[in-house]
């Protein structure tokens, strides 16, 4: 085997199975490692946006490390923003970058760049593969770096083209890891029982407690136990907005989501004297404002810490019921079943109120609705389902190939994405590769022609603006049907709510992927 082969084969050994990729000439050697390899699906993907995307969207609902292959500085960089997005949503992606052979870097040719200074701050490591003898074990610790660092999340490799080409034995033997089927929990265990206690010290001693859930995956287990303990002791149990990974659904207890803008944020807080940080930090305001600070939470309302980002929330949890003597929150029986809204135009509610009632048991929503997304709220009415934030870490465009990367991780869950129209156009190269996989993704395309968050921030910062110049999508218009066609996706174009569920119920039925314009007023 060469360099290039021992790589994947340390990277199976880690745990990866899939591959998102758009290589180039320094990857040939890995593009024909990953060709051999029976065990790496590969994924073409036509931009490298939609490559980190759907590794973020994959591994979230895999729950195991998924990679990409990218060329050099030039083709990592275009990958940035939806790394930042995995980033923050502490997702396992081993993103594996071509470089030129080391005797060439001298030269400075024309894809030179300086790759180390582009990954640092979006990875929690970066490894430049040595030699050809290390190619194996450098694969396997960079795919266990992404589940073991202090905080899961994205690993980098480099590796130099000569490195791929050059030969090697085979594998070092005995070498082969395998993780749990959960996300481990890197808290240090040792400190577990005092942490458990103080958290419940605080609880006892407070009057109006919050239990604030967030990280990796907040799961139904996680929301139950919190639901018990914030009842336990007079309190509430709040989920962090644009989570990761949201388990929703009627027979769940009714957890308040908290708020985007900040005085939505504050006022989950605003009774509260404790706020217990179980798997997430305390919130702060999305944007700094003029006369205004960045905390969520009042300065004289204390926090203590029960675990980490992508800590096992539920375990952490279902330790502090045992700790407080309550037992899991039951599952709701008698969930009244949603009703379809008599015949209306398509806004954030009765879209709402659409998916509440056709959003089938086990489904994937993939939530990129942004000025829409109180569209999402009405689902906690509905079927048992996944929800994954796009915009984790703020980025736009990363919800079709969130989709993509769970339609591939769950061939068998129908995947909803809920994506709104300018930040489909960032990353739309996410149809060819649903086309192509077959992946079962309905997209609900809000098509409301505007950048409408910008004009709504505008408005609460007091702007007038002379013209919409630089929020109007509508001039001219973008046709999303026959931009789908392009790409292979069949689709249709509505706009009112009859016509919205017909489309739903056949984009759900009919296998591959589907695209709705829902056309707002
Ligand atoms: C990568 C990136 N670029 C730009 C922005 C700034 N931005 C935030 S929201 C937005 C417009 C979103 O418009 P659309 O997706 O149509 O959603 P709508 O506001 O209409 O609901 C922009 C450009 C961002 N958050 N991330
Ligand atoms: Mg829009």
């Amino acid at each position: 085997m060469n360099g290039a082969d021992a790589l994947i084969a340390g990277l199976v050994d880690g745990g990866v199975d899939t591959c998102f990729a758009n290589p180039g000439t320094t990857e040939l050697q890995l593009v024909a490692a990953l060709d051999r390899s029976d065990a790496v699906r590969s994924v073409l993907c036509l931009a490298e946006g939609v490559c980190s995307g759907a590794a973020d969207g994959y591994a979230r609902i895999a729950r195991k490390p998924a990679m990409t292959l990218l060329h050099l500085g030039p083709g990592f960089a275009n990958s940035l923003a939806n790394l930042h997005n995995a980033k923050r949503a502490a997702s396992p992606v081993v993103t594996v970058i071509g470089d030129h052979a080391t005797w060439h870097l001298a030269a400075d040719a024309p894809l030179t760049s300086d790759i180390e200074s582009l990954a640092a701050p979006m990875s929690v490591t970066v490894t430049r593969v040595a030699d050809a003898a290390h190619a194996y074990l450098d694969g396997c610790s960079a795919a266990g770096a992404s589940l073991f660092a202090a905080s899961t999340g994205p690993a980098t490799v480099i590796v130099p083209q000569d490195v791929c080409w050059t030969e090697v034995a085979d594998r070092p033997a005995g070498t082969s890891l395998t993780w749990g089927p959960d996300w481990p929990d890197n808290l240090d265990h040792a400190g577990g029982p005092a942490r458990l206690a103080a958290v419940h010290e605080a609880l006892r001693s407070a009057h109006r407690p919050v239990l604030l859930l967030g990280g990796a995956h907040v799961d139904a287990e996680a929301q139950r136990w919190a639901a018990a303990v914030a009842e336990k002791f007079g309190g509430r149990a709040l989920v962090a907005g644009l989570g990761p990974r949201h388990d929703r659904g009627a027979e769940l207890p009714t957890l308040e989501v908290v708020g985007y803008f900040p005085e939505h944020a504050r006022a989950a807080f605003a009774d509260a004297d404790l706020v217990v940080l179980c798997g997430t930090r305390a919130p702060v305001t999305f944007f700094g404002y003029p006369d205004d600070v960045s905390t969520v939470i009042g300065d004289d309302v204390r926090r203590v810490e029960l675990c980490s980002t992508s800590a096992h929330l539920a375990g952490w949890l279902e330790q502090l019921a045992g700790v407080a003597e309550v037992a899991m929150a039951p599952l709701t029986s008698d969930v009244g079943a949603p009703q379809l809204p008599s015949n209306s135009p398509i806004t954030a509610a009765t879209l709402g109120a659409v998916l509440a009632v056709l959003t089938p048991e086990g489904a994937i929503v993939v939530n990129e609705a942004l000025s829409n997304a109180g569209c999402m709220a009405p689902l906690a009415h509905g079927a048992m389902h996944i929800e994954l934030s796009a915009t984790t870490g703020g980025a736009i465009g990363n919800g079709l190939p969130c989709a993509l990367g769970a339609a591939i991780a769950a061939p068998d869950r129908p995947v909803i994405a809920v994506q709104a129209d300018g930040s489909a156009a960032y990353s739309l190269q996410a149809l060819w590769s649903m086309a192509r996989e077959q992946c079962n993704v309905t997209i609900i395309l809000l098509s409301n022609r505007r950048y409408a968050i910008l004009d709504v921030e505008m408005k609460r910062a007091g702007t007038q603006l002379r013209s919409q110049k630089l929020t109007d999508l509508g001039d001219p218009q973008i046709d999303w049907v026959a931009l789908a066609a392009g790409f292979s996706v069949p689709g249709i174009s509505v706009n009112d709510t009859d016509s919205l569920a017909d489309a739903l119920r056949y984009g759900l039925a009919t296998p591959g992927p589907y695209l709705i314009e829902a056309a707002m007023p």
